[in-house]
């Protein structure tokens, strides 16, 4: 008989801090994979899987739009598009199958180094330099502070030397480039690691099965390494 089913559709960034760990998760888990060439669909040949790599910034949207399954994504990146979503009352449904053990970093608000802080209140009436306004947005309306935020997509840390805000609100891992910048951490807003999510909709029967077996031998991937 012809094989029918449909092919498992994940979303993972192409390149960047997520790209390897996600190639050695699914390696892990028995997907026998060739994502050396860049092309943005890659068939898996031992499981009726496709991978598709994209910007990670495009991965929530897939997975909320259900373009594609599944995907791995930071939290960071997931929570932001869910919150412009909610605001613009697009739809923005998704499941979490698992936080994965990588990609982990925080979402900060980063002063300038000699500058007083002496809790929230210190940023009222500043402008802070993002590349997640909807999450500082959350943050400042639940510490109860009006500031402006302007949006950066690249090069936020250099922001306050530039002239273009008081003060940032980036991803931090180490630290050293607030450090390098000048910049020292006031306020975390937001803890995140990548996570593997799945679209709300529902799958043939077969599908699901392929998607409960992979997240059992994800389990099993990160649980050795426990
Ligand atoms: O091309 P594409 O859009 O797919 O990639 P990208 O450049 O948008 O993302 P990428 O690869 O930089 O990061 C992907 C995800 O990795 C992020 O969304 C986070 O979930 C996670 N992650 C973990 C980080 C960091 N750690 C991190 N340190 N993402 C970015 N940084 C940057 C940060 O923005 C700052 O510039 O690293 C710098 C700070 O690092 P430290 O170590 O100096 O503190
Ligand atoms: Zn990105």
């Amino acid at each position: 008989t012809p094989n029918t089913q449909a092919r498992l559709r994940i979303a993972i960034q192409k390149s960047g801090r997520l790209a390897d760990e996600c190639a050695t998760l699914f390696k892990g888990a028995g997907l026998k994979l060739n994502l050396r060439d860049q092309r943005l669909l890659s068939h898996c040949q031992n499981l009726p899987i496709d991978i598709l790599r994209v910007r990670d910034d495009d991965i929530p949207g897939l997975v909320m739009d259900g373009v594609v399954d599944l995907g791995i994504v930071g939290e960071n990146v997931l929570e932001e598009e869910r919150l412009e979503r909610c605001a613009t009352n697009r739809s923005a449904e998704f499941a979490t199958l698992r936080r994965l053990d990588f990609g982990g970093c925080r979402l900060s608000i980063a002063i300038d180094k000699d500058a007083q802080y002496q809790g929230p209140q210190s940023l009222a009436g500043t402008r802070i330099a993002t590349t997640y306004p909807y999450l500082l947005q959350r943050y400042l309306d639940n510490a109860g502070v009006n500031a402006s935020s302007c949006m950066l997509k690249g090069s936020v840390e250099v922001a306050p030397r530039a002239g273009l805000a008081d003060s940032i609100c980036d991803l931090v891992s180490t630290g050293a480039t607030l450090e390098a910048n000048g910049l020292k951490e006031a306020e975390v807003i937001f803890r995140s690691k990548a996570t593997l999510i799945q679209s709300t909709k529902v799958l043939d029967t077969a599908t699901q099965e392929l998607v409960d077996k992979l997240l059992t031998r994800i389990n099993g991937v990160i649980q050795a390494k426990e």
